[in-house]
């Protein structure tokens, strides 16, 4: 059979025929849609395939482009955008009655035409996110049969199930450049990811400019795990990043994670430091000279290049710190227009409970100040937190369950299911094991309905899988923890619980492997999928 099809595709191309369309009930989208209805015939898209913008300009133009730069790059086709209608098109249109759903969108493929239609601008970039996973050409080196791509007719309409659907990167343990968090800004939007939380501070490096506390970068941000230069974003790097997510509809969450995970700014100001002991093995002392600074600061910490957590506070008491926090939340706050601030709270094991409770209460009255939300990992909850605030849900389901009481949502991340630094298994040579193994199967297998009775859908912001950089140091190791396994936890966080079948996607996911393959992208080739 294999024989059999190879004559086929060969006496296809000999004879200029079009390539065979694969239904659309056999399609490998991801997230799976909420409802895809096939019909017999096929769309051929080909050089004259116009991109017809209906609506206006100015909301829908840049969408209009990035379809265009999409298709050229998976078929080498270079289509026109136009504004009248016509055949042989794809439309994008504005339209309200196209789903009740803020980011819904309908996407219907026919004879002579593929019409998107969405409420809102967002709705339009997930449609072309499906379509995009309908066209049959990954790029590169699979032409089309006289250049002309098959498209399986038929109509899908598909909305979230969570209006969070996020990832986060840790740049602190190790710092990626504007470029490699872009690139990933690309990756992660095609599987309707919505939010990218930017881990920007720990222990071992400060990597935002903060121009009131000038010395956070040159001294807190020359450092990473294992001892290396580090790096930081100027605020204008921060600006072009938070563009760049809005242009694929990402909301940029910045983090500082406080009162622990503070050893970067201990080492840059000695009067932020309540004491602290670095641990000893990986402690380096900070070169203030050689980094251009000519005052000493005996208070200061040094570098921590380990990767143990828990060791570092700010001083709880003192009235510095909350002149310093509020300096970074300000900062911060006006380069983002998003609705969250992330204020960490994590493992903050120095820090006594009684120091703990009043810190997060002042430091969620500075986000509030600042017109922010409150996001914090789900210790948080031990304060008292406002209805407006969001505890992630990482560790303590405890601790989540507290914050619903208080009548706060949550946001779903267990290290056991969610974290992309796991491990796939006992193999894999990046990645820590402390939670878990997490293979695909395992990562696609849950529901953040079904972790504890008392968190139900309706206390539920949304997902979020974060992957922490302690072992990661390039951007094909980025991809390598978090292809497949985005993918699925992506699907959980969009698609009906009802409509997720892990055969269906390891089926589907086989599909993208080829399409990243094609891209020259990493990713773990998970012994669960027949690739
Ligand atoms: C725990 S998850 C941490 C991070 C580490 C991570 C490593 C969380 C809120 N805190 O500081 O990087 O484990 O997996």
């Amino acid at each position: 059979s294999l024989l059999f099809s190879a004559a086929v595709i060969i006496l296809a191309f000999s004879c200029g025929q079009k390539q065979e369309t694969v239904p659309m009930d056999q399609h490998s989208i991801i997230p799976i849609p909420v409802s895809v209805v096939p019909a017999a015939g096929s769309f051929t898209l080909d050089g004259k395939t116009a991109i017809v913008l209906q609506a206006d300009p100015a909301q829908v133009q840049l969408i209009g482009e990035y379809l265009k730069s999409s298709i050229s790059a998976l078929t080498g086709l270079n289509l026109n955008i136009a504004q009248e209608d016509r055949d042989n098109a794809i439309v994008l249109a504005l339209d309200a009655s196209a789903s009740d759903k803020e980011e819904g969108y309908r996407l219907a493929i026919m004879d002579k035409k593929v019409l998107i239609s969405a409420p809102q601008p967002a709705g339009l970039f997930y449609g072309i996110q499906s379509l995009q996973q309908l066209i049959p050409a990954h790029g590169g080196k699979i032409p089309g049969v006289n250049n002309q791509f098959s498209l399986p007719q038929g109509s899908i309409e598909d909305y979230p199930e969570y209006g969070y659907r996020g990832m986060m990167l840790d740049v602190a343990r190790h710092f990626f450049s504007v470029e490699d968090v872009k690139k990933l800004i690309d990756q992660i939007a095609v599987y309707k990811i919505n939010h990218l939380h930017l881990h920007l501070s720990d222990d071992q490096g400060w990597r935002i400019e903060i121009k009131s506390w000038p010395l956070l970068t040159t001294i807190g941000g020359a450092n990473e795990v294992g001892g290396g230069k580090g790096g930081y974003y100027t605020q204008d790097d921060y600006t072009e990043i938070v563009r760049y997510a809005q242009s694929r509809f990402i909301t940029i969450v910045p983090e500082i994670d406080m009162p622990g995970h503070t050893n970067s700014a201990l080492n840059a100001y000695g009067i932020l430091n309540p004491g602290i002991t670095v641990p000893e093995a990986t402690a380096v002392p900070v070169d203030r000279k050689a980094l251009g600074v000519d005052e000493e600061d005996p208070d200061a910490t040094p570098y921590h290049t380990g990767i143990e957590v828990g060791f570092s506070t700010l001083d709880t008491d003192s009235p510095v710190t909350y002149k310093f926090i509020d300096d970074v939340i300000r900062e911060i706050s006006e380069l983002t227009p998003g609705p969250y601030f992330h204020i960490g709270g994590d493992e903050s094991h120095v820090t006594a409970m009684e120091d703990y409770i009043p810190f997060i209460e002042k430091a969620q009255e500075i986000v509030t100040k600042y017109g922010k939300k409150t996001l914090g990992w789900d210790e948080v909850a031990h304060a008292k937190l406002l209805p407006t605030s969001v505890a992630q849900y990482w560790a303590k389901a405890e601790n989540a369950i507290m914050a619903i009481d208080q009548g706060s949502k949550v946001l779903i991340s267990p290290a056991v299911k969610a974290y992309l630094d796991m491990q796939y298994d006992s193999t894999t040579h990046l990645g820590l094991h402390w939670a878990a193994y997490i293979e695909l199967d395992e990562a696609y297998n849950w529901d953040p309905t079904e972790l504890e009775a008392e968190i139900r859908r309706e206390h539920i912001l949304g997902v979020e899988a974060p992957l922490w950089t302690e072992t990661i140091t390039t951007m094909s190791d980025i991809e390598y923890m978090t292809f497949p396994r985005l993918a699925a936890i992506a699907e959980i966080a969009w698609s009906p619980k009802t409509a997720r079948n892990w055969e269906d996607f390891s089926r589907r996911i086989a599909w993208h492997g080829q399409r990243w393959e094609a891209q020259g992208k990493n990713f773990y080739r998970s012994p669960k999928v027949e690739w």
